[in-house]
């Protein structure tokens, strides 16, 4: 397997992907160079991100996308870096964006994947400096080649991801994920421009003394969460929530927690996404040893009925999901 490569800590993103694909002789590289092209667009947004105050894309754009909410000027900068970053790409034949309500057919018909993602996720939080990330979900079309893709190819299914990860803009940049086979962390070295393996075949601890959730909603949780809550506080948990669930989710799954975004009044379904927020992240989360669940069952194993349908999303460690979940 992949995790078997003696591939030590320090390589690039480029020569890892080199490595997996001997490990795989029948892949043909596409996925590959898609992962490659997810890359370059993490490393162009990290460019904007860190500019954010010296040029004109901090703050809002006056818009709101089709979720109704206001569109952050980077939010908007995000989602044509990554469409554009793909469509050159060629490996993908269309996208599914948080910012956009339909499909986004790239033109690259012969393309073998369709990518379903959240191009800037936790926006509000740029102008206060606080991490955000994109967050991103790899299909094989079922659709037929050379022909346009369609809603079936997004509808497939949170285990028919044959890839997903995120790219964190915190105190360092980085790019996490998997194929499937371990997770696997690179930093981004500005000085060399390039990703650099740093957390080989990532374990989320089965335990975890963190709980990440937004207390200010707390009257509005059903009566498990409540519980649940209470349970952390008995158990002398620490609070930790950033508002961004990308820096939440990574620094749960480095040293255990959990993090919860429950149904509330307001969002009786949820807040956060299931097709390019809560099915990459339970991917990740699966493969790194840790779970995630809507309080009923797997996340993975909610069958999809809309492009932007929410779910509640309870994930990191294992044991502490279970605790929740069996309330
Ligand atoms: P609340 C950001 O808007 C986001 O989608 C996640 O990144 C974050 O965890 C959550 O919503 C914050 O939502 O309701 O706590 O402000």
């Amino acid at each position: 397997t992949v995790q078997d490569l003696v591939v030590p800590v320090g390589v690039t993103l480029d020569r890892f992907i080199m490595h997996s694909q001997s490990a795989f002789p029948y892949a043909t590289g596409e996925l590959s160079q898609l992962l490659r092209d997810i890359a370059l667009a993490g490393k162009i947004i990290n460019r904007e991100i860190n500019r954010a105050g010296l040029i004109d894309v901090a703050g809002g754009n006056g818009t709101e996308n089709v979720q109704g909410e206001d569109q952050q000027k980077l939010d908007i900068v995000a989602n044509v870096r990554f469409i554009r970053a793909l469509k050159n790409g060629g490996e993908v034949c269309a996208i599914l964006s948080e910012e956009e309500e339909d499909i986004i057919h790239t033109g690259n018909d012969h393309g073998k994947y369709v990518v379903a993602m959240d191009p800037l996720d936790g926006s509000s939080n740029i102008d206060v400096n606080v991490s955000i990330g994109s967050i991103f979900s790899i299909y094989r079309r079922v659709t037929p080649i050379n022909g346009p893709a369609s809603m079936e190819d997004f509808l497939q299914g949170g285990r028919k991801q044959v890839a997903a990860g995120y790219i964190l803009y915190g105190s360092s940049t980085m790019l996490v994920y998997s194929t499937g086979d371990g997770v696997n962390g690179f930093t981004f070295d500005q000085s060399l421009g390039e990703f650099i393996l740093s957390h080989k075949n990532i374990g989320t601890p089965a335990e975890g003394k963190i709980y990440s959730v937004n207390e200010g909603h707390y009257h509005s949780y059903p009566p498990f969460v409540q519980q649940y809550v209470a349970q952390c506080k008995s158990r002398n948990f620490s609070a930790r929530y950033i508002g961004s669930l990308v820096g939440d989710f990574h620094r749960n799954m480095l040293k255990g927690g959990i993090y919860l975004y429950p149904s509330t009044k307001k969002d009786p379904k949820g807040k956060l996404r299931l097709l390019y927020e809560c099915y990459p992240l339970a991917f990740i989360a699966e493969k790194s040893g840790g779970k995630a669940s809507d309080g009923f069952g797997s996340i993975l194993d909610i069958v999809p009925q809309s492009f932007h349908q929410r779910s509640p999303l309870y994930i990191g460690s294992a044991e502490l999901v279970d605790d929740v979940v069996k309330g």
